[in-house]
């Protein structure tokens, strides 16, 4: 049983004014009846303080990437009733969002007994606007207010359909042979998304009857609906006759719930085909962890926006999420963040002992069920950058001689595989091996994000082997070398190599085999188009589903990129101006939900939905059909996540 902490942190972020600079507020009360002694306040927070970070009234013990470890000045007592006050203004950049400040905290004693404090979210001076979390919600227009006689997203790229009929009270599916599996994947995700709407029923309970039929001639994910008084759904295969049936389910849902606004089609037909073979979203299960049971349902999310490729970016600094037989210590070691671990509390965990990782079990049960549903799981495992978890549980992953420290993005020392230790090799292709035989997608993806300048410059090995191969003071040359080296194992593997756009730099890599995220700015993702490289659209500005919804404090989300309402993410078009060359080379487009700031729940519903509908519908709608009033009178109809809806 938990039992609510009688401390208490209330964090404030004052913005800079007239000399003086902006600064971070923290204020421990002690509502319990005993006093506190010789304790550090340990909290962790999205925005980092500077390593060297100067405190007013106390003094700093340790700073690990995100985590803070404060001590009251010597002799402090937090009395019953009492009050400690701190603040620094040694920030690398402002608090813009409520998110960024503090949202785990504890008390830490010499003895390795640790006391729970509850973390208030964190206020800006002079802002009292509520705070947001759940997923806003987009009211469905009133009776003749809709742009559209039916609900569908992604909105199909051919609709010719007449008249309206009696709006049956569910489908009830005739299928066999293969188009029974597609059935059936259907009854279950209705069945998981909308328990009781009974979506699949069948005749005897009013159900309308569904045939699915061979459409001879169609591509993999195209459909064909023909309405009358019975429904025939055509497809060439699985994901078609599961894509007719989603956009059957959703007109009917829509139907049903709102009768004066939408309407069941009594005849004509929807004939449907996706614009880019790539919809896909990535999830970050290293900085939260998200169960197996999460990831299942996040799936059915995704199916039901006809989203096809699952990037699972399975490790990162903060956590490694996958067993691997050959080094037990990855998940013992790096799956695990606590009070005093090798793996410190970080975004959102407190003391206690959090996090997960998949079993080999778990992870060839989310592979099948997103097979039936159509669902293409890319696995990365992000290297050679962002491999601080892995380092910490495999020390001799590191050059011996290396001497000094690199810092980037999260903060963590030297975080980077090194290329020029052959150790680094054996490495990844046991880690690989054992995944190809997990993931039996066409590609894998290795990362290659955000090498820091001045990675490996202490490694006496890599400072040989950057001049042997004519490097400059950067480290992009021998990260292009090792990227090549990990590509011929996985193209010898018959696997494509996928990687950040940054595996571009330095020389790059088999572009043949290869394709790439782009993620920093659209003109990048152009120019690696046009390099020559097979792409994948992901622009921060617009498709970062961690960044806020708006520019308010009282949103919450990341900020590097700025912000991104919904309509924001879906007028954004990818491609507009490109050339048919570069076009050739653009796969498609993804949504990345990165989940530093997604520390529970309802900023997760937030932050993702309705984005997620949105770059879904630019995924398969084509340019000229887009609509965002249309889009808008649907996007309340779409499932979220966990079920958390702002009631502002
Ligand atoms: C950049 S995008 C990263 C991630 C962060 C993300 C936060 C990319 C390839 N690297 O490590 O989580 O920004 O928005």
């Amino acid at each position: 049983m938990s039992v609510r902490p009688a401390l208490t942190l209330a964090t404030t972020f004052s913005k800079a004014t007239d000399g003086k600079p902006a600064t971070y507020g923290l204020e421990l009360t002690n509502e319990s009846t005993e006093a506190i002694r010789d304790f550090t306040l340990c909290f962790v927070a999205p925005t980092r303080v500077d390593l060297d970070a100067v405190f007013d009234n106390a003094t700093m013990q340790r700073r690990s990437s995100n985590f803070v470890e404060i001590a009251p000045p010597a002799g402090f007592v937090l009395e019953p009733g009492g009050r400690w006050k701190a603040s620094t203004a040694s920030l690398g950049r402002d608090l813009r969002h409520w998110s960024d400040g503090a949202n785990a905290a504890y008390l830490a004693f010499a003895d390795g007994k640790t006391l729970p404090v509850e973390s208030r979210p964190t206020t800006l001076t002079g802002d009292n606007a509520p705070l947001k979390r759940g997923t806003e919600p987009f009211p469905v227009p009133g009776p003749g207010k809709s742009p559209a006689p039916i609900s569908v997203v992604p909105w199909p790229n051919h609709v010719a359909i007449e008249g309206a009929r009696d709006v049956p009270a569910g489908l009830a599916i005739t299928a066999s042979g293969e188009a029974q599996t597609a059935a059936d994947a259907f009854a279950d995700l209705a069945r998981s998304l909308f328990p009781a709407d009974a979506l699949v029923r069948p005749v005897e309970e009013g159900g309308l009857s569904v045939t699915l039929v061979t459409g001879a001639g169609q591509k993999p994910e195209a459909y064909r609906i023909v309405f009358g008084d019975e429904v025939t759904v055509h497809a060439a295969g699985h994901a078609g006759w599961l894509y007719g049936l989603v956009t059957l389910g959703q007109i009917l849902r829509g139907a049903r719930r709102h009768p004066l606004t939408f309407s069941f089609p009594a005849a004509g037909e929807i004939v449907d085909a996706p614009a880019f073979g790539w919809r896909g979203s990535h999830l970050d299960v290293s900085r939260q962890f998200y169960s197996t049971g999460e990831v299942e349902q996040f799936l059915k999310v995704m199916v039901w926006n006809k989203l096809n490729r699952f990037h699972w970016h399975l490790t990162d600094d903060e956590g490694w999420r996958v067993e691997i037989d050959a080094y037990p210590e990855l998940t013992r070691v790096g799956a695990w963040r606590g009070h005093g671990l090798p793996m410190p509390p970080l975004f959102g965990t407190g003391a206690a002992r959090t996090g997960g990782y998949y079993t080999k079990a778990a992870i060839r049960q989310v592979v099948a069920l997103a097979e039936t549903f159509g669902i293409d799981v890319v696995p990365e495992v992000d290297v050679p950058g962002h491999s601080f978890a892995a380092i910490t549980a495999l020390p001799w992953l590191a050059d011996p001689d290396e001497t000094g420290a690199y810092y980037f993005h999260d903060n963590f020392p030297n975080g980077c595989l090194n290329p020029a230790h052959e150790p680094v090799y054996e490495f990844v292709e046991k880690v690989f091996g054992e995944l190809l035989e997990l993931f039996p997608s066409r590609t894998f993806h290795v990362g290659a994000d955000e090498v820091p300048e001045g990675a490996w410059e202490g490694s006496p090995l890599a400072r040989a082997m950057n001049e042997e191969i004519g490097g400059t003071g950067s480290p992009a040359k021998l990260q292009a070398a090792f990227l090549k080296r990990v590509q011929t194992f996985l193209t010898a593997n018959g696997r494509i190599t996928g990687a950040w756009e940054e595996a571009a730099m330095g020389g790059g890599i088999d572009k043949e085999h290869a394709y790439l995220v782009g993620w920093t700015t659209i003109e990048v993702s152009q120019e690696r188009a046009e390099e020559g490289y097979d792409i994948v659209i992901a622009p921060g500005q617009r498709y970062y589903l961690d960044m806020a919804n708006g520019a308010a404090w009282s949103e919450p989300g990341a900020s590097w990129a700025g912000w991104s309402g919904p309509e924001e993410t879906y007028i954004f078009q990818p491609g507009g101006d490109w050339t048919e060359e570069q076009k050739k080379h653009l796969l498609g487009v993804q949504a990345c939900i990165w989940s530093e700031h997604l520390t529970d729940r309802a900023i997760f519903d937030r932050l993702v939905f309705p984005r997620l509908s949105a770059i879904a519908e630019t995924g398969w709608t084509q340019a000229e059909r887009k609509s965002w009033p249309r889009f808008r009178a649907m996007a309340g109809l779409l499932p979220n996540l966990y079920g958390y809806w702002a009631t502002e």
